[in-house]
Order: C-alpha cells, then sequence, then structure tokens
C-alpha cells in the first residue's frame, strides 16, 4: 500500500497554486495592452490542435498501458468464505447500531447492512486507521459484507457517504478479539 504523507500533499498544493496565482498576475498585468484579436490568435489554431491530438495520444497510451496493473481482479478472485456468523448492522441520522460488538479474529465475519433512513456509508477502518471494507447502507435494502480479520484490537466504523449535518461524527466501535 502507497502512503503519501499529507504535509507533501499539501506542499503540492501550495506549489500549484502559488504557480496558478502568479500565472494570474502576470495575465492580469499583461491585459492592460491593447492587442488586435488576430494578433493574439494568429499560429495558436495549430498549436491548439496539435497540443489536443498530443493529450488525446498521451491520454490513450495510459490507458491502454494500465489494463494489465488494474489492481480490481486480484481483489475478486479472493474467496472469504462462508460467515461464520452474522453482526446485523443498522445505520440511521446519525448512528450505526451493531447486534454485537465483540467479533473473533481469524474467521469470516458478516455484517448484515441495512439503513433507517437514508443512504449512509458503512467503512471499517482497522486499529492503525486504515480503511479495510466498505460498503453502502440502503434504506429497504440488505448489503452483505464479509471481512475476515486478521488482527486483534479496535476497529472503527465510519460513514462515507454526506447523510447530513452530523456526518462528520457518525462512527462506532469494535473490538476483535
Ligand atoms: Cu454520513
Amino acid at each position: 500500500m502507497i502512503l503519501i504523507d499529507p504535509r507533501y500533499v499539501l506542499l503540492l498544493l501550495l506549489v500549484m497554486g502559488g504557480s496558478y496565482t502568479l500565472l494570474w498576475a502576470w495575465v492580469m498585468r499583461s491585459s492592460r495592452e491593447r492587442v488586435g484579436y488576430e494578433e493574439i490568435t494568429e499560429g495558436l489554431e495549430l498549436l491548439r490542435r496539435r497540443l489536443f491530438s498530443v493529450i488525446v495520444l498521451a491520454a490513450l497510451v495510459v490507458f491502454l498501458g494500465t489494463q494489465a496493473i488494474l489492481p480490481y481482479q486480484p481483489v475478486r478472485d479472493v474467496t472469504v468464505g462462508q460467515p461464520a456468523i452474522v453482526i446485523n448492522a443498522t445505520t440511521s441520522q446519525f448512528a450505526f447500531t451493531l447486534s454485537n460488538t465483540t467479533i473473533p479474529a481469524h474467521v469470516p465475519v458478516e455484517f448484515a447492512v441495512t439503513s433507517l433512513d437514508v443512504n449512509h456509508g458503512f467503512g471499517i477502518f482497522d486499529p492503525d486507521g486504515r480503511i479495510i471494507a466498505q460498503t453502502q447502507s440502503m434504506p429497504g435494502y440488505t448489503n452483505r459484507l464479509i471481512v475476515n480479520f486478521t488482527r486483534t484490537g479496535q476497529y472503527r466504523i465510519h460513514c462515507l457517504e454526506y447523510c447530513g449535518v452530523d456526518h462528520w461524527g457518525m462512527e462506532a466501535f469494535f473490538d476483535v478479539v
């Protein structure tokens, strides 16, 4: 798994934002001069068409070149097995209700997830805070999420679908023993 330090992301955003601001400052400064329309567009049409071709070609190469390394198939090939226990998980604004909050490790566990009101997310985070499984929680429908916990500890469930004003605080905990 690739984890990027959030400080590098912030630095990247600052560099991008700074470059963009400088570019617009330059555009604002240079827009004071009056130049004829033809003078500006002359030669630009050809450049624009060539650039467009290069971008389309590059996108096509990246799209086709990365088909063989897409991570979906290895995930689809994994078989978790018949669940040993079923945990009923019900969501409502803004809480999770679990039929059991102490869950055994090393056996397939099924979460039967449904909602009493609107759509919610059901994301399971391991003791290090990394998401390991998720599904949607929908009214009138039960989604079955089967997980085999290989580590003991306290896990957290967090809503991953914006469901209202207190969405940010919608979480629950369970222990894998
Ligand atoms: Cu939510």
